[in-house]
């Protein structure tokens, strides 16, 4: 149950994940020897659904690097199918409204937070993770805590009620989406904008305020270091079919040169 992302968060080892898309166990197991600290299977752009999401998960656990899952919508199956097959948290993706993450929380987290529907899963080893198998309360307390819930402010709206977001029990922290943030400001990817800058800003002020881990995303690789120098708590650096892509352009170009 231990997750290792939250551990590094809460000891400000500024851990840098991937959006997953490569799409395979083995994919999501050799992602774990590169250094990386956490993966996000992405439900929302990616191909997946929970099914598929399961051996990924397994690949990531295997080769020792923390699953995160991005979920495709504010719905009660989506967000408990990706639970109980046990990822360490909830990317949540298209938030416009602070009522749709207390119907996130009310979803994603058990009482006396929310009101999750519990039965024994994978991510309890079906009922055999604690030294206390018969207290579903304190099953429940371990997922609570455990588990991270992780709305993305990528909207105007979202960004207009930030501070009241961060502030809701049951949220972890926010994971900025800069490409639909800057599209729903209407200067889309002007990363650089004064206005979405300020943006940022706020976002990251209203986490801190109120206690909660503040993730960005970037395709930059010079913006993985500079976001932690502004203070974000964790960077996602782009997707690893896109690094694997770049991976081999640089590999021919180098072996072309040398022809
Ligand atoms: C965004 O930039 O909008 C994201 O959600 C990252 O995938
Ligand atoms: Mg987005």
């Amino acid at each position: 149950m231990k997750n290792t992302l939250k551990e590094k968060l809460q000891h400000h080892q500024q851990p840098i994940g991937t959006f997953f898309e490569l799409g395979s166990p083995n994919a999501a197991e050799a992602l774990g020897h590169t250094g990386l600290d956490f993966i996000i299977i992405d439900n929302e752009h990616g191909p997946f659904e929970a099914e598929s999401t399961l051996s990924f998960v397994r690949g990531a656990e295997l080769g020792g690097v923390c699953p995160l899952a991005r979920v495709r919508e504010v719905s009660r199956p989506a967000v408990l199918k990706l639970l109980d097959i046990g990822v360490k948290g909830l990317i949540v993706p298209n938030i416009h409204t602070i009522e749709q993450v207390t119907e996130l929380v009310s979803y994603a987290k058990f009482a006396p937070i929310g009101n999750r529907g519990f039965c024994p899963t994978r991510k309890d080893a079906w009922g055999y993770a604690y030294p206390a198998t018969e207290s579903v309360a304190e099953n429940m307390a371990v997922c609570n805590a455990e588990t991270l819930l992780i709305p993305q402010c990528e909207t105007i709206g979202c960004l207009e009620q930030i501070e009241a977001i961060t502030a809701l029990d049951g949220v972890d922290g926010i994971f900025i989406g800069p490409f639909d943030l800057s599209i729903s400001m209407g200067i889309p990817g002007q990363f650089e904008h004064p206005d979405f800058q300020a943006a940022l800003q706020r976002i990251l002020n209203a986490c801190h305020q109120n206690g909660k881990f503040c993730i960005s995303f970037t395709v930059q690789p010079d913006a993985v270091a500079a976001g932690f120098l502004q203070g974000f708590d964790a960077m996602a650096y782009g997707l690893d079919a896109a690094v694997l892509v770049q991976a081999y352009r640089t590999l021919i170009a180098q072996v072309r040169a040398q022809q």
